[in-house]
């Protein structure tokens, strides 16, 4: 990828924007490896994507606060298929081979089949859309996603008045993904959304952050991105997608159910029954000194969404709907 590095006099920091800090960001950190001679992250897997083509900025959707670096965004990962350890995704996900891929999408639409990943994308602009994600262990994140809306997938294959519900489900290959011979879930992780959920303009198919293909552990290469709900249901490395008549089986919800709903909503208000909501630690990525003052801020409604997803549940009881 071919970086402008730019002159401390290109801007005064007052000038400065969350969206120019973060490409300063990824400039000093390829400036720091070029300098080094080394790749940004030596120690772990994917340290050389591929640039994405074509990405447009929309502007639309950025928040006030820096991105999270690369690097944190790349070595604490949840994603089970590879370990339950933070770390454990960046150092066991290149067994995954995101290409050649294929994509089933299934159930009551005009158009189903089997697609290579390849054809499923060409119809599709991408662009680059700023985000949290806030995880249910009360840590988030806000990271550049690169992709495009899941809306517009959906209307090409034509789902059905019967589609209520669109169901995903991640790869089951104990090859690519060893640890699914142990029961730590069960495979293969499974995901919905009510289709008004998945038509949100805001609800996001992504294939690459920072302007890169997705890393193997951010969920290479094609992931959901749900940014008012809670991380879990921004299913990783999707293979299929169906068009359901019945609300689906969710994975966290299987394994427990009196735990994790099927809306899971980010939502302050409604305590995880072993821990609060309504705090969270925005992992910035900074180190040393500045660690030490890591930020805890207030979870927001919808995890600061609200504008745009509070009338999809007007007249539910959030408390039971959880
Ligand atoms: N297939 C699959 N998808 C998954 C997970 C997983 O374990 N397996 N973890 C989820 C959880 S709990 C979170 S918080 C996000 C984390 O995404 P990130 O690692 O890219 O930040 O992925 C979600 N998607
Ligand atoms: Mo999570």
């Amino acid at each position: 990828m071919l970086i402008k590095i730019a002159k401390p006099s290109d801007a005064r920091e007052s000038d400065v924007t969350p969206r120019e800090i973060f490409l300063n960001r990824r400039s000093f950190m390829a400036a720091a490896a070029a300098a080094s001679g080394t790749t940004l992250l030596p120690a772990f897997a994917n340290d050389a994507r591929a640039a994405l083509g074509d990405v447009t900025t929309n502007s639309k959707y950025a928040v006030p606060e820096m991105p999270t670096t690369f690097k944190a965004a790349t070595t604490h990962n949840n994603f089970y298929e590879f370990g339950t350890g933070k770390m454990d995704p960046a150092e066991n996900a290149h067994t995954l081979k995101p290409r050649p891929w294929s994509v089933e999408i299934a159930g009551h639409a005009a158009k189903t089949g089997t697609f290579d990943l390849d054809d499923i994308l060409k119809p599709h602009a991408l662009e680059e859309r700023i985000y949290r994600l806030r995880c249910v262990e009360a840590w988030s994140m806000v990271i550049p996603w690169v992709g495009f809306p899941l809306a517009d997938l959906i209307k090409r294959f034509e789902p059905t008045s019967k589609a209520k519900y669109v169901a995903f489900e991640t790869l089951v290959d104990t090859e690519q993904m060893p640890l699914q011979t142990r029961p730590t879930l069960p495979w293969p992780y499974v995901e919905g959304l009510r289709m008004d959920e998945a038509m949100n303009p805001l609800t996001f198919l992504s294939v690459g952050i920072y302007g890169e293909e997705l890393p193997n552990q951010n969920g290479a290469p094609i992931r959901l991105v749900v940014p008012w709900k809670y991380g879990f249901k921004s299913i990783k490395s999707i293979v299929k997608i169906s068009f359901v008549e019945e609300q689906p089986s969710t994975t966290w919800n299987q394994q427990a159910p009196h735990e994790y709903g099927f809306y899971s909503n980010v939502n302050p208000e409604v305590d995880h029954p072993r821990w609060g909501q309504d705090r969270e630690r925005r992992i910035t990525g900074e180190t040393g000194f500045k660690a030490l003052f890591a930020p805890k801020v207030e979870t927001l409604m919808f995890n600061g969404y609200a504008d745009e997803v509070a009338q999809l549940y007007q007249g539910m009881d959030l408390r039971k709907n959880f």
